[in-house]
């Protein structure tokens, strides 16, 4: 088992665009397992190649209570969405933060799972969410970013506080 180092905002790499993978091989197959691995130890619901500074479409999902079901997404696109929700965010590249976010309510998104099988996906609820705050990371969004002004600097400002006490 091999656990990856997740950059923490706001590390410039963060904003990197990713590429999409153009063949699954070993050397995918080692970052899908070492994604999941990182997710689950984490532990979070899902994680983006981005955040631990590779930055391929590549994105690994587990919104199930058993922690026993899976997601890989490669290549992830949006092909429709509709409404809009609300949800409380917390993301694993910016630890102890959690803000209400909007996203679409219901996405139909197509994707090659871990074995280069391109899936529809049509869903709503946390998976949704989920999906879309991982894409947002594939082009070098992070949650915050989508908040107020005077909210991000509150978030600097905790984070910079962290920092310190963590010295
Ligand atoms: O673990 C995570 N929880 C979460 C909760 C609400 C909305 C999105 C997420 S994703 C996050 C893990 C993470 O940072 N993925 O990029
Ligand atoms: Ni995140």
């Amino acid at each position: 088992m091999a656990l990856l180092p997740i950059l923490h905002y706001p590390d410039p790499r963060l904003h990197k665009v990713a590429v999409p993978v153009t063949r699954i091989d070993d050397k995918i197959r080692k970052l899908i397992k070492d994604m999941a691995d990182t997710m689950y130890a984490a532990p979070g619901i899902g994680l983006a190649a981005t955040q631990v500074d590779v930055h391929l479409r590549v994105i690994v999902i587990d919104v199930s209570e058993t922690r026993d079901q899976l997601q890989v997404l490669i290549n992830p696109e949006i092909i429709s969405a509709e409404g809009e929700k609300e949800c409380e965010e917390g993301c694993l590249s910016v630890p102890g933060i959690y803000e209400k976010v909007t996203r679409a309510e219901k996405i139909k998104v197509s994707a090659l799972d871990g074995d280069g099988r391109s899936r529809i996906i049509e869903t709503d609820g946390l998976l949704a969410v989920c999906i879309q705050h991982e894409m947002d990371h594939l082009v070098g969004r992070v949650f915050v970013e989508k908040l107020s002004q005077l909210k991000q600097k509150r978030i600097a400002a905790k984070l910079h506080k962290q920092q310190r006490q963590a010295m």
